[in-house]
């Protein structure tokens, strides 16, 4: 029986995997690469760093290190734009009252979102108070699929990684969660999470009581 949630907040609680997904098509535009469904289905979830190093798989030359440090600072400059706007609204359905419920259910909650952005987006989306932690992604070392990030997350609430309930949905972040030795509750396709221990069509799905009974 876990003892809290660690929640994914891109494409879990918040409707920003699109946004991500976009700011990138706009970089791979504006220097020629090919971004195609399946590369853009492996840089879900990974840190920005990494994400770019993955679309430049497809690059026609080699970019240098400091060229690469300003290709990802554009990519971020056209995520920051894309989630000027953004507010409660753009919570995903569900989203709240799932977190609402963990916490009334007498359960810790965690943030593990590799998103630098993630304090500001949480602050704009209404949900900053609803955790326990929120670990600082820019004290992680390793990108996921490795597990500490949530390592951490677990580390922040003073439990055992064994504790804690994870929920994802990208295949970068189950395999983290896996290696961590968390259970793993996927928010997707079955196509792209089928190492999840349990499967949601979406974050309104989710229904504690299922995994405290
Ligand atoms: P940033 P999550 C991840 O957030 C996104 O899924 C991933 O697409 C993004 O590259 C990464 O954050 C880093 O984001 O560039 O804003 O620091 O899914 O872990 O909440
Ligand atoms: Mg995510």
């Amino acid at each position: 029986v876990p003892k809290a949630v660690v929640f994914d907040l891109d494409g879990v609680l918040a409707d920003t995997a699109v946004l991500h997904r976009a700011a990138w098509q706009q970089l791979a535009d504006e220097i020629g690469v090919p971004l195609d469904e399946a590369t853009a289905a492996r840089m879900k979830g990974v840190d920005r760093r990494g994400s770019l190093d993955i679309l430049l798989e497809r690059a026609p030359r080699a970019y240098g290190e400091a060229e690469k440090e300003t290709l990802a600072a554009r990519k971020n400059a056209h995520y920051v734009e894309l989630i000027g706007r953004l507010g409660p609204q753009d919570l995903l359905p569900g989203a709240r009252a799932a977190v609402e419920s963990v916490r009334r259910a007498g359960l810790k909650t965690a943030l593990a979102s590799a998103s630098r952005n993630a304090p500001q987006l949480l602050d704009r989306l209404g949900i900053a108070t609803l955790f326990d932690y929120v670990v600082d992604a820019n004290r992680i070392a390793r990108s996921k699929p490795d597990p500490e990030i949530f390592l951490a997350a677990a580390r922040g609430l003073g439990l055992a990684a064994q504790d804690c309930l994870g929920v994802e949905d990208a295949a970068a972040g189950i395999a983290a969660l896996q290696a961590a030795g968390m259970a793993a509750v996927g928010i997707g396709h079955a196509q792209e999470l089928d190492k999840a221990d349990v499967l949601l069509p979406d974050i309104a799905a989710f229904d504690i009581s299922r995994f405290i009974a």
